[in-house]
């Protein structure tokens, strides 16, 4: 028996950390206790590589879109193939913190690189992987940005301006509504009411 991919997706300081919290604690509850946990970019020594240059560039020699976009996949694919497949395969459910929804939105919406670049490289590098379940943490940038900039400095990505993130969250939000998969959760409310939210859509789902 294999088993599930779950991912939590949002604008950075939507609640992911908690909502990942959540999940394992009510898969634990269902006596789902064999877990793998990832985080994207990252997840792998070259992925973990990738992710710090995604993050933080290197001085001197500016990151291009594009070359961010490549990175992604590129790190995406070594977590697919040496982590989340073969946890799979033997039965584990991994919880991915971001995957390539994220993308979609930050590349596709915010960055507006060219949608069929985007897909073409998508299809050539993930095939039709794609989680069971996604949980999008809905927030309105401002709110998701001071919870982030409360945590200190900010990183390269979220650096970037507020229209940036209207579209990443918009570009969220038309997907989450072409795909059943992707559930959409209100994560402006309290801690208590976006784990009350959480723990009744993965229940049904993990009762249907
Ligand atoms: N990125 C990309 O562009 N393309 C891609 O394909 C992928 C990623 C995969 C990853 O950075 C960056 O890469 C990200 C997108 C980009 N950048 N941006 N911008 P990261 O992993 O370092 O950052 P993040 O994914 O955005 O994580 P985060 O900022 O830590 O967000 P979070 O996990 O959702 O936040 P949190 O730690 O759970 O919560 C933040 C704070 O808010 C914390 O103090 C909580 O206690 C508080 N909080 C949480 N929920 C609530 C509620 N409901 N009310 C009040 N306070 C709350």
């Amino acid at each position: 028996m294999t088993g599930k991919f779950i991912v939590i997706e949002g604008l950075e300081g939507a609640g992911k950390t908690t909502a990942i919290n959540a999940v394992a604690h009510i898969l634990i509850q269902h006596s789902i206790d064999d877990l793998q946990f990832t985080r994207e970019p990252g997840g792998t020594p070259i992925a973990e590589a990738l992710r710090n240059m995604i993050k933080n560039g290197l001085d001197n020699d500016p990151l291009t879109d594009k070359a961010e976009l490549l990175m992604l996949y590129a790190a995406r694919i070594q977590l697919i193939d040496n982590v989340i497949k073969p946890a799979l395969k033997a039965g584990k459910w991994v919880i991915g913190d971001r995957h390539d929804l994220s993308t979609q939105a930050y590349q596709g919406g915010g960055r507006q690189l060219d949608q069929t670049f985007i897909t073409t490289l998508k299809e050539q590098v993930l095939g039709d992987f794609k989680p069971d379940l996604t949980l999008y943490l809905d927030i309105a940038p401002e709110i998701g940005l001071m919870r982030a900039k409360a945590r200190g400095k900010l990183d390269r990505i979220e650096q970037q301006s507020l229209p940036f993130f209207e579209r990443v969250r918009q570009r969220y939000l038309d997907l989450a509504k072409q795909d059943n998969t992707i559930m959409i959760i209100d994560a402006a409310q309290s801690i208590d009411n976006v784990t009350k939210q959480i723990e009744q859509i993965l229940t049904k789902w993990l009762t249907k």
